[in-house]
């Protein structure tokens, strides 16, 4: 057996920064234009140049079997028509593989979604430490005005389903009604649910 030499990373509570790092990912809207529900809010903000939505400082860790991966999430505060700031949102691709998320700076909400469509939401804020049960997809928002900063670790051999959200989206959503986010359901959930069952 290789036995992994330990090691520790410095994790920046307010800047989200993980060092050393390893992969950096940066989505912007143009990734993820599909997954707003106000089309011609994403065309008009697109018309003027692209935005920044989120990035994911991951540490340099080996997948698979018995290792624990970890990142930090950094998602900028704003809107989309009147939809906050997300993620793109994911199952696990092995489904019965969970997750814990730690609020490092900002205010947000983790969104989770059964296959069956049912959905919750639980608000983090520095200090809330959020669990990802098994089974559920799983994506956050950005409730407040600064960047909501997170921490997440999850096994190793989890991998990232992204497709299954990529088309049939969740079924609710988070938007800003006088200033308070508030979950309303998803049109365009229920008009691709509509459609798939006079396809199929
Ligand atoms: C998180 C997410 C991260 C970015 O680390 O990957 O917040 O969200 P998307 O992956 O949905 O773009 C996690 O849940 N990892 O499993
Ligand atoms: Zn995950």
């Amino acid at each position: 057996m290789d036995l992994m030499e330990p090691f520790a990373s410095e994790v920046d509570f307010s800047r989200g920064v993980i060092e050393p790092v390893g992969d950096v990912i940066q989505r912007h809207l143009s990734d993820m234009s599909g997954m707003y529900a106000d089309a011609d809010a994403v065309d008009r903000i697109l018309s003027q140049g692209d935005r920044l939505i989120y990035e994911v400082y991951a540490a340099d860790l080996p997948e698979g079997e018995g290792q624990v991966l970890y990142c930090t999430t950094i998602l900028y505060p704003g809107r989309v028509g009147e939809e906050l700031h997300m993620t793109k949102g994911h199952f696990h691709a092995q489904r019965d593989r969970a997750e814990v998320y730690l609020g490092l700076a900002g205010e947000g909400y983790l969104l989770l979604q059964a296959d069956d469509g049912t959905v919750r939401s639980v608000p983090m804020r520095s200090g809330t430490a959020a669990y990802v049960p098994p089974h559920w997809a799983h994506r956050t928002v950005n409730t407040g005005d600064e960047p909501f900063i997170f921490f997440a670790a999850w096994p190793g051999d989890a991998g990232h389903d992204y497709g299954t959200i990529e088309e049939t989206g969740f079924a609710k959503l988070l938007v800003a009604r006088d200033g308070e986010p508030t979950l309303v359901d998803n049109p365009k959930a229920e008009s691709m649910r509509n459609r798939r069952q006079t396809d199929g």
